[in-house]
């Protein structure tokens, strides 16, 4: 396995080989198989293109070959920045075939998570929109490049005279020479932790663990040839990617259509006019939607040919959960997953009760849950504890972070997810909160002390606590309480010094309260948790 990752041990790899999880099968290799089989049906729609898998598969082998005359050869790693457009999906599977590595990078991400990105891979090369939803991807990627000693290439989804368009990297024809058989237990490409440290860790995923956590998810989702799946969040986010995304689809043979963005107003048009049968959003959207029929602004199109609607990334309330089918007409599936592996999905039959109030139970037979009190001590059903889960699709540890690891991971191997859950009877999990320093928002993650990290950078800070406050529409925001040096900085100032670090715009604090100290524990550390309640009695207060 690639050097900096942890392999599972060898007695637990020959247990999933042998029960059929891993199968040898690798990302490059299924699209050209499907390819065959599925020549004229249409694979990706988007951005006024319709390519179906033969198409797909001929422009993958081609771009797959002006990469390698640039240079690019297996083991590279590559930022992925792109949008929800054709070419992002040609482009992942361009670089499998090439043995190269995506590192995913969401859209929002800014200069300091893709510097960090480019640094902490190695990365060769970075893939961007030109400009996309009002921003400049390539003035940010110049910026970037001068700082990433590896960095040889920028390639750009659209015109660019700085750097290299992805549309003049394409071969006229295909040369079969330049594509490898990846190694099915190998690293294929890195997702982003949500992270809960200073800097997000990169997470390794397997051909073999990877793949096999999209079939098994595109069967629990009942996916097949005539599934047509509308990609409505970031295709480089896990979710959509491979539960069961657009990777699931394509495993299947179906549809997928590019939604440029999920306002009711984009995915409810792109629902009626493509006939999408399934699509996967977070809380936030879904309640967007919901009220937009509910209201009558969307009410007269429709959407009769929607048949599942996957929420997941955050907690849906049960409240909202049961607005689904009268609003939507459609079954609702609860998915609880996280880039580290383990996918909870409530399945497509459960009783209304579960797909309401439940976050579903695990793919796998031999996904093992702990729930665990503070010594890591089971606790019975029904009552929450910390989850920890070890499995066939679940990593070993973080990209190169032996000491992350260490408390990341038990000695025997299982992931601390950070989540606290209570298990039913029957096996759901439902999640009850968080022991991780981290802030959920809406689905994006934030981890409270990169943004700490970065408000301390600023002269007239002495210290800072970023903690999670309640917000009715995304389920928490981002509230940063500050111990100002001797003179505190205006709010606005702050805020401005953050957005010019670079950072995604949604960890910027919504909201910055100054006090003199904070709170603190029997053991004299920071009280977040004192924190968190006197940011919510004083909301609460201000109603
Ligand atoms: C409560 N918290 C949830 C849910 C994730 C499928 C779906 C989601 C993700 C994802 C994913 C939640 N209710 N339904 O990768 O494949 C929180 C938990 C979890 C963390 C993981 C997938 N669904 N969460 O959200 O890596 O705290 O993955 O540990 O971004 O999101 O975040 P992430």
């Amino acid at each position: 396995m690639l050097a900096g990752c942890t392999p599972w041990p060898e007695a637990d790899a020959a247990r999933y080989r042998a029960a059929g999880y891993w199968t040898g099968e690798t990302l490059g290799a299924f699209l050209r198989e499907r390819a065959e089989r599925f020549a004229d049906r249409p694979a990706v729609v988007g951005d006024g293109r319709r390519w179906t898998y033969a198409d797909l598969d001929a422009r993958v082998d081609r771009l797959a070959t002006g990469l390698s005359r640039l240079g690019l050869d297996r083991g590279d790693r590559v930022v992925v920045q792109l949008p929800n457009i054709p070419e992002l999906i040609e482009l992942v599977f361009a670089l499998f075939r090439l043995g190269a590595l995506p590192v995913y990078a969401l859209p929002a991400h800014r200069r300091s998570e893709i510097e960090h990105l480019c640094t902490a891979t190695g990365a060769v090369a970075l893939a961007v929109p030109g400009r996309h939803g009002g921003f400049d991807y390539a003035a940010m990627a110049a910026g970037i490049a001068d700082t990433s000693p590896a960095l040889r290439h920028v390639l750009v989804a659209g015109d660019t005279d700085a750097f290299t368009a992805l549309d003049d990297v394409r071969a006229a024809e295909p040369d079969a020479v330049a594509f490898i058989d990846a190694d099915p237990g190998d690293v294929a490409f890195f997702q982003l932790s949500g992270g809960t440290t200073g800097l997000p860790k990169l997470i390794p995923r397997t051909h073999d663990d990877y793949l096999y956590s999209v079939r098994a998810s595109a069967d629990i989702c009942g996916l097949g040839p005539e599934t047509v799946y509308l990609g409505a969040l970031p295709l480089t986010h896990n979710f959509p990617m491979s539960s069961p995304g657009f990777l699931g689809v394509l495993h299947t043979g179906g549809t997928i259509v590019l939604a440029p963005d999920p306002s009711p107003a984009t995915a409810l048009a792109l629902i009626e006019a493509e006939r999408v049968t399934i699509t996967a959003v977070v809380p936030p959207v879904a309640l967007l939607w919901l009220d937009a029929v509910q209201s009558g602004a969307q009410s007269d199109r429709d959407l009769s040919s929607l048949q599942v609607l996957q929420v997941g990334g955050a907690k849906f309330s049960r409240e909202a959960a049961r607005r689904v089918r009268p609003l939507l007409g459609c079954t609702l599936q609860q998915v609880f997953g996280m880039a580290e592996g383990l996918v909870n999905y409530t399945r497509l039959d459960d009783a209304e009760d579960v797909v309401t109030g439940t976050q579903g139970r695990p793919i796998s037979v031999d996904d093992e849950i702990l729930v665990v009190d503070d010594q890591d001590r089971p606790v019975p059903d029904g009552t929450p504890g910390h989850l920890l889960t070890r499995g066939p699709y679940t990593i070993r540890g973080y990209y190169r972070a032996d000491a992350h690891n260490a408390t990341a991971f038990t000695a025997d191997g299982f992931y601390r997810t950070g989540d606290i859950v209570r298990r039913d009877p029957a096996g759901s999990l439902v999640v009850e909160g968080r022991a991780k320093d981290q802030i959920n928002r809406g689905g994006e993650k934030v981890a409270a002390e990169e943004i700490e990290n970065h408000i301390l950078a600023h002269p007239d800070v002495h210290d800072a606590a970023v903690v999670a406050m309640p917000d009715p529409f995304l389920g928490e925001r981002v509230c940063a309480y500050v111990i100002p040096r001797a003179q505190a900085p205006a709010k606005s100032v702050l805020l401005r010094f953050l957005r010019g670090r670079g950072l995604a715009a949604y960890k910027i604090p919504d909201r910055v309260e100054f006090v003199e100290r904070f709170p603190a524990t029997g053991v004299g550390k920071i009280s977040k948790r004192e924190l968190r309640r006197a940011i919510t009695a004083g909301l609460r207060a201000a109603q």
